[in-house]
């Protein structure tokens, strides 16, 4: 059985090993090789004067990123990775890699985000690359873990839907037999018709699709949503879930992933909690100080607005007490003051994490609401029915998996964090 190339130690006295060819050197009577599986690489060293025929042959013909099985015996030696190497008595080629490589996998040879998009494959055996999405399941296992801790029912919901979700725009259209039907926008309208069901609270991980035009460094057109949704609680209460959840994750991650995070050269800070909550008016005042576009009340927070308020509070932090307007239809009024919603963002100094809100639950004010945003009630009679069927109160929130991963790692591209994007150029692989 081979071993997992970390497992080999400089006391190590004979291994068998399998894995990628990561660098090849030759220096006359001594050749080098770097091997390299998931948990690390190894040196394999052949003195040629001394090794049978057979494993010259093979390390005379193998190129980089063919698989190989090495066995022999370990050497401690200083100055290789990881203070030992293996001199092989047996060098079996498994499988061989065309040249050139489309990229460099030692990253000796910097590429383009394109170039290894294009060759995702190749690019994700690179360390550094897999340290991002090792975090990335850590994130995913501990925040939904999380959630089930706190009485969550994982639910699973359509990706292909008859309406949209988030308003009129951004949807893919698809063709469903005789109808029309569209990629879903957010499990909103789901979540929701759940706490009639009552569940009482959800979570759901998956896709969400948005049909956006732009290509930035922040927007994907699918990406992954952690949705939750809870009855008997309002907007407060769901922003401290997710204040529990962020802090829960990020502790999780320093806790279990100390390689990765080290690989990438990240010194992850748990955010401290409570996170400052901001009113929307305040935000915008705030903002208004520094940037040049100055916004007025009414628009959405712009991505320099965003950069403006994330160097003034320096860490995680709630926009609160959002106009109504400028909220989707589900977003409950303050009764005292319906000019203003219970709608909040949980921003990253960098960019906007989760939105969230507590919803509205009665039906007549619902109808009012989509209708006031230009929607037609009757395409949304599905949802509207377990508003007249006793609906809790209920609040919730979306959080992107994406953006949470970026901003942990501080990574440059949200692309970095997904392993196969799709944007607007990009449909494969
Ligand atoms: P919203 O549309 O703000 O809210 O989406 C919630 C979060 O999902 C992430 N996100 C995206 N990430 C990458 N690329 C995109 N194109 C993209 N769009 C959204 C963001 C965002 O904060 N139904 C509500 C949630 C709710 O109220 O429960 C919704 O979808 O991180």
């Amino acid at each position: 059985m081979h071993l997992p190339i970390r497992a080999v130690t400089p006391e190590t006295e004979s291994a068998e090993i399998i894995g990628w060819v990561h660098e090849v050197r030759d220096l006359g009577g001594l050749a080098f090789f770097l091997i390299r599986d998931r948990t690390g690489i190894i040196q394999v060293t052949i003195p040629k004067k001394k090794v049978p025929a057979e494993i010259l042959d093979v390390a005379r013909n193998v190129s980089r990123e063919s698989v190989v099985r090495v066995q022999g015996t370990v050497k401690a030696i200083e100055k290789a990775p990881g203070g030992r190497e293996i001199v092989p008595e047996e060098l079996e080629l498994i499988s061989t890699a065309e040249s050139p490589l489309p990229l460099d996998v030692a990253e000796k040879v910097p590429a383009e985000m394109d170039t290894r998009l294009d060759s995702r494959f190749l690019d994700a055996r690179k360390p550094r690359v897999r340290a991002i999405f090792c975090i990335r399941s850590a994130v995913t296992c501990a925040a939904t873990a999380f959630l089930a801790s706190r009485g969550c029912i994982n639910i699973a919901t359509p990706k292909i839907v008859a309406a949209a979700t988030e308003g009129g725009t951004e949807l893919f259209p698809i063709a469903y037999f005789e109808k029309e039907a569209f990629m879903n926008q957010s499990p909103q309208l789901y979540k929701q018709m759940m706490m009639a069901a009552g569940f009482e609270a959800v979570f759901e991980l998956g896709p969400i699709f948005r049909a956006e035009e732009h290509n930035t460094v922040r927007h994907l057109n699918e990406a992954t949503s952690l949705d939750v949704e809870v009855s008997f609680a309002d907007h407060n209460d769901v922003m401290e879930l997710l204040e529990d959840l962020i802090v829960h994750v990020y502790d999780y991650v320093a806790k279990n992933c100390a390689d990765a995070l080290e690989e990438l050269g990240v010194e992850l800070a748990v955010p401290a909690k409570p996170f400052p909550r901001i009113p929307y008016a305040e935000a915008i005042e705030i903002a208004n100080r520094t940037v040049e576009e100055r916004l007025a009340f009414g628009d959405d927070l712009s991505p320099a607005a965003e950069r403006a308020l994330g160097d003034t509070v320096g860490q995680h932090y709630f926009v609160v007490d959002w106009p109504t307007d400028i909220r989707p239809y589900y977003a409950m009024p303050y009764p005292d003051r319906p000019e203003f919603c219970k709608a909040f963002d949980l921003m990253h100094p960098r960019m906007e994490l989760s939105s969230g809100a507590q919803r509205i639950h009665d039906h007549d004010l619902l109808v009012e609401r989509i209708g006031a945003k230009g929607l037609s009630p009757e395409s949304f009679e599905f949802y509207l029915k377990p508003f007249r069927y006793g609906m809790p109160p209920h609040s919730g929130w979306g959080l992107g998996i994406e953006r949470l991963v970026m901003t942990m790692l501080d990574l440059p591209n949200i692309r970095e964090a997904v392993l196969f994007p799709r944007d607007r150029h990009r449909l494969t692989p």
